[in-house]
């Protein structure tokens, strides 16, 4: 059906804007308005019980077959360790990027042999122990004057304290780092709006050298630590010897923003267990989680990113692990950080735009709490009146809130759009709420300033929530998705383990229209954060600038293979070979090697057709690469088991392609 015969219906049938309508009817079958179209597409409706809301949902999401997404969502994987690229409004999955976890499509990281698997490698621990598994939370695009540049993504690793760097011209990761101090991060990874920085806030307090210390110990040994990588747009990496760390206490930091125009030069982190609970139910204490939420404020990190550079070139820094880290001493007297209390089991800490305002939830507040920028300035300039037991200064809480807005049950993430709104995650009442900001954006809403205006029902118990480009100093306003915890009903049961529901909504209208206008299962991980960008801000490659590309260097690779240079050469146990890929075959196609040899295998394909990639599968060797047109690899490996293998093209690249394959035989030494 033509996106104009749906128009053409629902002129006949006369479309409300109204959102939300459970109680609408069904589209009639029968339908006065004349065209032979329309009244085709009305009876499509009424047989798959279609209402006019529905209609409307599908004519804004559906993307017709050959047009493209106007927006592109990167999404964190969750638990899977990957990152997933999706178009909007389509909801159409167009990526999963392998970061953490080996990802055999593209080749990536798969066994030991080849150059993505030392990618993934470079986050290894400290001890070597292979990590082959993530959580990614928080993925976030790199900025230029505090807007999305589309042009690299990193996004952070929970579970063991990774953080990774995605070159958006071809959507592979290029860097794994592990951090050097901890085991853990959260408030992670968020840019400063030049991208100069690439911010990893932690969670889980640890001794921060690694070693063991009694958990009696642990106000005086465990410790928290907000990482500072500096990201080099030049080398495309993160430059490790430029980096550094600020050492906090052992409260458990959580989500980060980095501030922009106003509060540029900041970085705000929330907290929670201030109370310092190390739980032992099975001694008789508090369980954790009642441990952690037994005091009414936990506190708002505030960082000063000049007072940090300044005191990493004055030397004012220990080295654990071989990395400079900032005391909580030298901290808290350089006023590096301060406190601001922040009410109960506080999650998200966003800020706005314009940089003046940061937007705190509090899980078991209905209220966001909303500090002002310009007060928490004034208030570290006359000096914290009050100390935590480590020395940092706390603000008082009254001098630097600007208002608490009462939105509903369990707040949790906020973001905004250009209309002068804020939205926040309400996962107790599993909506997403709109409420108007006052300051500068007061002119932009017809309403009073701070006031709920709308919750719209989401199913359900949403996570985070994003909007078009609201992380940028611009948002566009134009779409909402709620990222769902729970689908329970939404979707076909797929056995006990149900997909996550990304949910978009239609934010584009002011006051109390906000429909939900497609759901959107995500069955690998649980996605935590993303960020959507115009996709006409993305410049990805069709294909490798050049043959013989080699994307671990974004360079032409001198071992790439020209036809006519194929070929197998030995020198003792070393054997080099030289292929190249074309439809519909390996050049060379026989490779013969002895066990306990030591293979070189080069390959470059040789395409330069859009879209014609060959895969190369060896069985026997773990190995399965993906070469997208001109790209080159090289992957290396040891022999040690005799027989044959055949190894074939794992993408269907032409009408022969199962007829591209080649031996490689393994004979006895
Ligand atoms: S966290 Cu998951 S819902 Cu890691 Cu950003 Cu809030
Ligand atoms: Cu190349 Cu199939």
């Amino acid at each position: 059906m033509s996106v104009m015969a749906l128009i053409l219906l629902m002129a006949v049938a006369g479309c409300s804007k109204e959102e939300e309508s459970p109680t609408a009817t069904a589209v009639p079958a029968s339908s006065d308005g004349g065209s032979q179209v329309a009244s085709g597409v009305s009876a499509i409706a009424a047989e798959r019980g279609l209402t006019e809301a529905d209609i409307e949902a599908a004519v804004k999401t559906f993307v017709p077959s050959g047009t493209h997404d106007e927006y592109i969502l990167f999404a964190s994987g969750g638990h899977s360790g990957q990152m997933l690229v999706i178009g909007m409004p389509s909801m159409r999955l167009l990526k999963v990027v392998g970061v953490y976890t080996p990802e055999p499509w593209q080749g990536w990281a798969v066994g030991d042999a080849s150059e993505t698997s030392h990618i993934l490698d470079g986050g290894d621990l400290q001890d070597g122990t292979e990590l082959t598994w993530g959580d990614t939370h928080h993925p976030a695009l790199s900025e230029t004057a505090g807007d999305y540049d589309g042009e690299w993504a990193f996004i952070n690793e929970k579970a063991n304290g990774r953080v990774a760097v995605i070159d958006l011209r071809d959507f592979e990761t290029k860097q794994i780092i592990k951090n050097p101090l901890s085991m853990s991060n959260h408030g992670a990874t968020m840019v400063t709006p030049d991208t100069k920085w690439v911010i990893e806030g932690g969670q889980f307090p640890a001794p921060l050298d690694g070693s063991y210390a009694s958990i009696d110990e642990y106000e005086e040994k465990w410790r928290g630590v907000l990482t500072m990588w500096k990201f080099d747009r030049s080398t495309g990496r993160i430059n490790y010897d430029e980096s550094f760390a600020v050492e906090t206490p052992p409260y458990w930091q959580d989500l980060c923003d980095a501030g922009k125009l106003v509060s540029a030069g900041m970085i705000f982190c929330g907290s929670f267990n201030s109370e310092m609970a190390t739980g032992g139910i099975e001694d008789g204490n508090p369980p954790l989680e009642a441990g952690i939420s037994q005091a009414d404020m936990d506190y708002l990190h505030i960082f000063d990113i000049d007072k940090m550079t300044a005191a990493v070139a004055a030397g004012k820094t220990d080295m654990i692990n071989g990395f400079p880290v900032i005391s909580l001493e030298t901290a808290a007297a350089e006023g590096i950080l301060h406190f601001a209390p922040e009410p109960k089991s506080p999650h998200g800490a966003d800020v706005t735009p314009d940089g003046e305002f940061v937007v705190v939830s509090g899980k078991l507040d209905p209220h966001v709490t909303v500090y002002s920028v310009p007060k928490i300035k004034e208030a570290i300039a006359a000096g914290a009146t009050e100390r935590d037991p480590f020395g940092v200064g706390i603000l008082d809480f009254d001098t630097v809130v600007e208002v608490q807005v009462e939105v509903g049950l369990g707040p949790l993430h906020t973001q905004f759009d250009d209309q002068g709104y804020a939205y926040t995650s309400l996962f107790l009442d599993s909506a997403v709420a709109r409420w108007t900001l006052g300051g500068s954006f007061s002119d932009l809403h017809s309403e009073p300033d701070w006031e709920l205006i709308h919750k719209t029902p989401v199913h359900y118990n949403i996570g985070h929530l994003v909007t078009t480009e609201g992380d940028t100093v611009s948002p566009d306003g134009k779409y909402l998705v709620a990222m769902n915890k729970w689908s329970i009903d939404r979707f076909n049961v797929v056995g006990p383990l149900l997909p996550q529901n990304f949910q978009l909504l239609d934010i584009s209208e002011s006051g109390t229209t906000m429909p939900v206008i497609y759901d959107s299962p995500i069955g690998i991980g649980e996605p935590h954060y993303a960020q959507i960008i115009k996709a006409d801000k993305l410049n990805p490659w069709e294909v490798y600038p050049e043959v013989g590309w080699n994307p671990e260097t974004q360079s032409l690779d001198p071992r790439a293979v020209a036809p006519g240079e194929e070929g197998v050469t030995r020198d003792g146990n070393n054997v080099t070979v030289k292929s190249t890929l074309i439809r519909s075959h390996f050049t060379p196609e026989r490779v013969n090697v002895k066990v306990g040899d030591r293979v070189t295998w080069h390959m470059t394909n040789l395409e330069t057709a859009f879209d014609a990639t060959h895969g190369f599968a060896l069985p026997g060797q773990n190995i399965n690469l993906s070469l997208e047109p001109g790209e080159h690899q090289t992957i290396e490996f040891e022999v040690t088991d005799e027989g044959v293998f055949t190894f074939y093209c794992t993408e269907f690249c032409s009408a022969l392609h199962l007829e591209m394959a080649g031996f490689f035989m393994v004979a006895p030494n």
